[in-house]
């Protein structure tokens, strides 16, 4: 059974104009699609290692189903993370649980844009649920799967590859992650994903 690249749940152009209708097309239609797309064929060429018996293949596919396959992951949560006039604040247990591991919203958000912000080079700033330890974890993954928490699942997340904010922000990430987090986040999303994961 292949995966599938999931709809946008809002229109191209929803998101202007704090995310251009150019980048969010190119985005989603291309990059989002070519990880979807890597990622089967990569469980093609596992299916066929292993009827083989070839291990040795098997093990050189490892890096890229973890590559595509948090590559979709990621996305597909960073979407629907996103809404037209998004931003503000959580409320409920999402930011009691908030306000417990980082003092306050805005202790938060401060580490948020932080960790985002200095990702080296292409990757995301994550806000996880860690189901073992039980608390909510910042990190700032390099490409789409090295620095993070093995038992972490993502809440929030923002891409900071160059092609997620180059077209509109050029070299300013700063300016693009501040436009996701005080217009953009959708904070309902977040909060059913906490619920879903506790
Ligand atoms: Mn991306």
């Amino acid at each position: 059974m292949a995966y599938t690249l999931p709809d946008l749940p809002y229109a191209y152009d929803a998101l202007e104009p704090w995310y251009d209708k150019e980048t969010v097309t190119l985005h989603h239609d291309k990059h989002h699609n070519g990880y979807v797309t890597a990622l089967n064929a990569t469980l093609d060429k596992l299916a066929a290692a292993r009827e083989s018996g070839d291990m040795a293949a098997a093990n050189a596919l490892s890096k890229a189903l973890a590559f595509n396959g948090s590559g979709h992951t990621l996305h597909s949560v960073f979407w629907t993370n996103m809404k037209p006039n998004g931003g503000g604040e959580p409320a409920g247990e999402l930011m009691e649980q908030i306000v417990k591991d980082f003092g306050s919203f805005d202790g938060f958000k401060k580490q948020f844009l932080a960790a985002t912000n200095t990702v080296m080079g292409s990757g995301w700033g994550i806000l996880g649920w860690d189901k073992t330890l039980q608390k909510l974890f910042i990190v700032g993954s390099e490409i789409h799967m090295d620095l993070t928490l093995q038992g972490m699942v993502p809440l929030l997340v923002c891409d900071v590859w160059e092609h997620a904010y180059y077209l509109k922000y050029k070299n300013v990430r700063p300016d693009w992650t501040a436009a996701f987090m005080d217009h953009l986040v959708n904070w309902d999303d977040v909060a059913q994903r906490f619920a879903k994961a506790k």
